[in-house]
């Protein structure tokens, strides 16, 4: 397949529907020591042994903070109407109360370089690249964290007014609180459920914190919030129970708090003795009216009861995985989207800010078949539309990634991207995806036209 194809009389197709490629700033830029930024967590992070698969991490990367204007270039000429990035705080506030204004050019000049080729600018400002000198000081176990976030969010916003088109304050809060704060698997590393839930309280006000300075700030951008999202499914009917905690767990207790003002009953009743100290006004706070929501898919969870009472992930080995491991379920996607806009009266548009597979990718002569990412595409794609077609409203798609490159724990083994990195030469080449990518919003360029 040359191109995806998108279904006859499709929202997708409509010139108004946003195709974007998406990055973050810790996973391609490289140039840690440079420009005047300072260490974040995951500097840190990487350097402790065992923590990232063949102990990489992020010095070099993709080398974008040198190849920046090429990376641009390669996207737009991809035909993309968008393009999602993040800002490394410790780039923009190298020490706390210090502004960088290194850091700020280095971004501007992305910015400029995209709207001159006609794309927009959607900026995420926090991707998981908190500074080091506040992890020293609690980092989002410390509820200071969150006003130091609005500092920060006030700093760029105040810099880029409405020169930024779509701001996202948080990308993934579940990710970074619970991954980082309550399994310790990303950084900074901290295990403790109590933890878990106090680093998500103040992520979330964080974000509540920083809605009313963009606003003034940038009065005509647009501002939200990005999150992760994986469906659960009961493996019989009997694990109903478990698969609806699931969803609590892994993506309500986010997001309700946004658009419901309120904490899911589910978890604050069965994590009494973990729930964080929540202050009068702090939902108040977080549940500022947001411009849209972006979710990010990639898989679901199949669940059940043990025999203890636990909840258990169930794999489903029959079906098609990922390199990563993770089951390609499309039909999740639709159903997440349409779950999410039952649950919530005041659903604002949908972004689908991520959703993409990692593939064992190798290019040969230059060449790079990645058939089953161009499959995880084309069926997710068909996924959005039906979701589109059930009455949700989702004004846009990005994949995951522009590129490949540092995927965190997994290092760089995990190619997620829509081009392949040859990381001893920093060569890009275009995938089949990406080609398809292209050839698709070439042909929906004609169509529009
Ligand atoms: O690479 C990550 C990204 O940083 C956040 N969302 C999920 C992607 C794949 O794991």
């Amino acid at each position: 397949m040359n191109k995806y194809e998108l279904p006859q009389d499709s929202q997708l197709r409509h010139k108004d529907f946003v195709f974007g490629v998406a990055t973050s700033s810790y996973q391609i830029e490289g140039g840690v020591a440079e420009g005047g930024r300072t260490p974040s967590i995951w500097d840190t992070f990487c350097q402790k042994p065992g923590k990232v698969d063949d102990g990489d991490n992020g010095d070099v990367a993709c080398d974008h903070y040198h190849l920046w204007q090429q990376d641009i270039e390669m996207i737009s000429d991809l035909g993309v109407d968008a393009y999602r990035l993040s800002i490394a705080w410790p780039r923009i506030l190298p020490e706390d109360g210090v502004v960088n204004p290194q850091g700020l050019a280095f971004y501007e000049q992305i910015i400029d370089a995209c709207h001159a080729r006609g794309m927009t600018v959607y900026v995420t400002l926090y991707h998981w690249d908190l500074p080091q000198y506040l992890e020293d000081k609690g980092g989002w176990l410390n509820r200071e964290t969150a006003y130091k976030f609005a500092e920060y969010a006030d700093v760029v916003s105040r810099h880029f007014g409405d020169k930024i088109d779509v701001y996202t304050t948080l990308n993934e809060p579940f990710v970074a609180a619970f991954l980082g704060y309550r399994w310790g698997i990303h950084a900074p590393g901290v295990v403790g459920e109590r933890e878990g839930f106090l680093a998500s309280h103040h992520l979330m006000l964080g974000h509540g914190l920083a809605m009313p300075v963009l606003r003034k700030n940038a009065p005509n951008a647009k501002h939200g919030v990005v999150f992760s999202a994986s469906p659960a499914y009961p493996l019989e009917d009997k694990d109903i129970g478990a698969a609806n905690y699931s969803d609590a767990d892994n993506y309500q207790w986010f997001i309700d708090p946004v658009l419901k003002g309120e904490y899911p009953a589910l978890i604050t009743e069965h994590q009494a003795m973990h729930m964080p100290m929540i202050l009068e006004g702090d939902l108040e706070i977080i549940s500022a009216p947001v411009d849209y929501i972006g979710i990010n898919y990639y898989t679901r969870n199949v669940v059940r009861y043990d025999e203890h009472g636990e909840i258990k992930i169930v794999p489903q080995p029959e079906n098609e995985h990922t390199y990563i491991g993770w089951e390609m379920y499309p039909q999740g996607l639709t159903d997440l989207l349409v779950r999410l806009n039952e649950r919530y009266d005041n659903m604002p548009p949908i972004y689908v800010t991520e959703n993409g597979a990692a593939t064992d990718d190798t290019c040969v002569d230059g060449q790079v078949n990645d058939e089953q990412r161009i499959r995880y595409f084309q069926t997710h794609l068909e996924a959005i539309d039906q979701a589109i077609r059930a009455g949700v409203r989702i004004d846009g798609y990005f994949a995951w990634s522009l590129m490949d490159n540092f995927e965190w724990a997994f290092g760089y083994r995990q190619r997620f991207g829509l081009v392949y990195v040859d990381y001893q030469t920093q060569e890009r080449t275009l995938k089949q995806s990406a080609i398809a990518y292209k050839n698709m919003l070439l042909e929906r360029a004609e169509e529009n036209k």
